[in-house]
């Protein structure tokens, strides 16, 4: 399975390219998802993602990623990739998902070797909700006394090459991937996919939305994640 941003909208996480709540449509990528905008303006950026933390981290897993955690109880050797920085595939049981684009609860370090980052609140899970557009100062890291940075893949950067390796792998071995709630659009995840369909996959779309991955799709099924991936397991 490949999951994107609509496997959680119905826990209340909104998406990034849906025309009136996603948050391109509130916010300005360029802004807040560079590293270039993190070093021009790094409390902006910082008071965003501790924003988008704290709403995540008040969400719920809904139906639609406890049917996921059925489907790899029911068949043990699922592979959930998801391009999702929150954490909700993992508190609805599932094993250990690919994180392609990150983490909201893995800051690191903007040092050169990206190490998992050591500062003082890290282990903070109570922190207060800084609210929409506060500004907030990222910490230092305790090890080596540089700002600490969210732990997300932006633009222009290079996904975690264990990761792509892992889902690269998975779907061109693959039988079946389900393509859920992502718009196919941000590369080189949305290449995912397209790999399965190469290698002779059967692709099964759940999106309630049109999508660029409609073409490559054996099924679309139209609807969301939450109504349609139990009705998968019933
Ligand atoms: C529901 C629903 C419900 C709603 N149920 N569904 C090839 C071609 C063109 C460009 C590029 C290319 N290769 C690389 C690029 C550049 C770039 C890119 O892809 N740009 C495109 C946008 C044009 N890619 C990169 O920069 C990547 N890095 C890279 O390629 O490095 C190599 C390199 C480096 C240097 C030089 C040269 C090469 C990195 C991409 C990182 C993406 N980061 C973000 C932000 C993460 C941090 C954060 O959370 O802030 O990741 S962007 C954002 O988009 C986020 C998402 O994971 C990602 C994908 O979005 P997703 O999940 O698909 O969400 P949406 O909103 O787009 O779609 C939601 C869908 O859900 C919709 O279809 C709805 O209908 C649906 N839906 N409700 C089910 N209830």
């Amino acid at each position: 399975m490949l999951s994107g941003a609509g496997m959680s909208a119905d826990s209340g996480v909104p998406t990034f390219r849906d025309e009136l709540t996603g948050l391109w449509a509130r916010f300005d990528a360029h802004q807040l998802a560079t590293a270039e905008a993190f070093h021009a303006d790094p409390d902006l950026v910082w008071g965003w993602y501790e924003w988008r933390r704290a709403r995540v981290r008040r969400a719920q897993p809904n139906p639609g990623h406890r049917a996921t955690a059925t489907i790899e109880a029911l068949i043990p050797d699922t592979v959930v990739i998801t391009q999702n920085v929150d954490d909700l595939h993992e508190r609805a049981g599932s094993r250990a998902p690919i994180h392609l684009h990150g983490s909201l609860f893995a800051p690191r370090c903007v040092a050169e070797d990206g190490h998992p980052a050591v500062f003082p609140d890290s282990e903070d899970d109570e922190a207060a909700d800084p609210g929409t557009g506060s500004r907030l100062s990222p910490p230092s890291c305790v090890r080596c006394g540089a700002l600490v940075r969210p732990g997300v893949v932006w633009f222009g950067e290079v996904l975690p090459e264990a990761a792509l390796t892992a889902a690269v792998e998975a779907a061109a071995a693959c039988d079946v991937l389900l393509a859920v709630g992502t718009s196919g659009v941000v590369y080189p995840a949305a290449e995912i996919p397209r790999i399965a369909a190469r290698s002779g996959a059967a692709v099964i779309q759940i999106n309630p939305q049109p999508t660029s991955l409609d073409q490559i799709c054996t099924v679309n099924l139209r609807g969301s994640a939450a109504q349609v991936l139990p009705t998968l397991v019933e």
